[in-house]
């Protein structure tokens, strides 16, 4: 008798993983080192972590340049990139098929054992998260921080499975694929417009960011913001921040005292902002979040307020170059939306030459020509859009468009001052001259740095 055709059952893989860049390869390891069957699949041709799966997992099928339906719907789960738009046709048959849908950062939540603080916002993110690890270390706990500043979540877990405690800052699109991971503080420091591409506005947007406080033990709130405070709904003590204006709520909040501006804590004056090495109103309220969250840990205050004295602005996010031609030159290339490269020219205390400009990503740029109106000189604009961006800046300050940020440098030099900042804070993503906001900086680091040789 003729055997019966072989007949694929539904789940003959545990699980395929969408997408082979850092999160995709570290998903598809930690899988597969718990036995799990695998498969990966990459809309691109070349994926860039594709050579290191196949080296340190020969096992795992790679497929490429597109998401075949037929394959995802052989998986029992569906693991996602965060690059990846979960409107994506292969992700909603996915999903309409019934099969559950997570990310990298949820693989880790059902793994890790350790508690886990989270960090999530529309700008200071990154800096938050640096700040609390340094707090941490400061007050004696084994800590490790990753997660969308990198490294990934799950290879954080892999490298230090022993740690104390897990710091992680999480973007809005790891946040909509995790569903476990009750952290023992969160905090949301801003919402403002961004990736409104991936997104059917801003309510959609914000109720993403707000998944970070589900199951939270603590919550970490600012009290300025209509859309974060939104995000109380009473189920978990709060620690409210504020620049002043919530004063009656905020626990942790600026003030002026006798002619100082200082970090409060109730009525107390803890630290003087100008002792903070991070310059700037934002990055007060990114010290204020970070010290909210240490005290719900448990730390002692003093030693935080050390660590913070000692934190220094990280690579790309108001670096001082120096000072040539008696000018400061300032590197903020993460400043990729308009709210955070508004909040770098109102920290400034000098006149500001603007340096801004790439893919503008639909947004609008009110909140930084109202912080031009007030200290900048000059705004000179490159890369694809900025004769949008010129437009959206008259006539808050003269602007000058050119054609790349080595034009941008020498219109900076001509229409500077002595005694000025000169700021690189794009308000746009960089991808249409460089690979990332990382290679904008380096570049503008070494046309600065060419100045003090001549
Ligand atoms: N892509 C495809 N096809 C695919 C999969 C991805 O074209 O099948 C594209 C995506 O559209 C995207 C790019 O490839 O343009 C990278 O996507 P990815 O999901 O493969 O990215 P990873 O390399 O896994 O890196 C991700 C985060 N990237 C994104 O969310 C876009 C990294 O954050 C993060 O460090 C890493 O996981 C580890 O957690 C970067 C980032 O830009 C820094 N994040 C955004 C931001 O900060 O604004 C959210
Ligand atoms: P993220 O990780 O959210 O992108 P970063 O800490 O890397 O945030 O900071 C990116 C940029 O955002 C900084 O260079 C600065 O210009 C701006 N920024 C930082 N903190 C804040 C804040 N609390 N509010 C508004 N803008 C901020």
């Amino acid at each position: 008798m003729m055997g019966e055709p072989v007949v694929k059952r539904a789940t003959e893989l545990d699980a395929v993983v969408l997408g082979l860049g850092e999160s995709g390869f570290a998903s598809a390891c930690h899988l597969a080192a718990a036995g799990q069957r695998v498969a990966v699949i990459d809309t691109r041709e070349q994926p860039p972590r594709e050579a290191e799966l196949r080296d340190r997992c020969p096992g795992i099928p790679v497929y490429t340049g597109g998401l075949d339906d037929g394959l995802i719907a052989r998986a029992a789960e569906v693991v996602i990139s965060p690059g990846l738009d979960p409107r994506h046709p292969g992700i909603c048959g996915a999903k309409r098929r019934g099969q559950p849908v997570i990310g990298e950062v949820e693989l880790f939540a059902r793994s890790v054992d350790a508690p886990v603080m989270a960090i999530t916002g529309s700008n200071g993110k990154s800096t938050v998260t640096r700040m609390l690890a340094a707090m941490a270390g400061a007050a004696g706990v084994d800590a490790v921080a990753g997660g969308n500043l990198g490294p990934p979540a799950l290879t954080l877990l892999e490298n230090r499975p022993d740690a104390e405690l897990f710091i992680l800052e999480l973007s809005s699109f790891q946040l909509e694929s995790t569903v476990s991971l009750r952290p023992q503080v969160a905090t949301v420091l801003n919402l403002s417009p961004d990736h409104l591409d991936r997104y059917n506005g801003m309510t959609d947007y914000a109720a993403a960011k707000a998944r970070i406080l589900d199951g939270a033990a603590h919550a970490v709130l600012n009290a300025d913001d209509d859309w974060v405070r939104g995000m109380d709904d009473g189920s978990m003590p709060v620690s409210w921040f504020s620049a002043g204006q919530a004063a009656w709520t905020a626990r942790w909040r600026l003030g002026h005292l006798d002619g100082a501006d200082w970090l409060m804590h109730g009525d107390q004056p803890l630290l003087q902002q100008r002792d903070l090495p991070a310059l700037g109103r934002h990055n007060a309220l990114n010290a204020l979040a970070a010290l909210a969250m240490g005290e719900a840990a448990g730390w002692p205050l003093p030693s935080l307020c050390r660590a913070l004295e000692a934190f220094h602005p990280l690579p790309h996010r108001g670096e001082q170059l120096g000072v040539h031609g008696n000018r400061l030159w300032i590197n903020d290339s993460k400043a990729t939306n308009a709210a955070s490269a508004a909040a770098a020219v109102t920290g400034m205390e000098q006149p500001v030459v603007l340096l801004a400009g790439g893919d503008a990503k639909g947004q609008s740029f009110e909140v930084l020509s109202a912080a031009l109106a007030e200290r900048g000189r000059a705004a000179v604009l490159f890369g694809r859009d900025a004769n949008t961006l010129a437009r959206a800046l008259t006539p808050a300050v003269p602007v000058e468009c050119v054609g790349n940020l080595e034009a941008a440098v020498e219109a900076a030099r001509r229409l500077s001052q002595p005694g000025d900042a000169v700021l690189l804070a794009p308000a746009c993503a960089s991808l249409d001259q460089y690979t990332d906001y990382r290679a904008r900086g380096e570049h503008f680091r070494t046309l600065v740095e060419a100045l003090a040789d001549e």
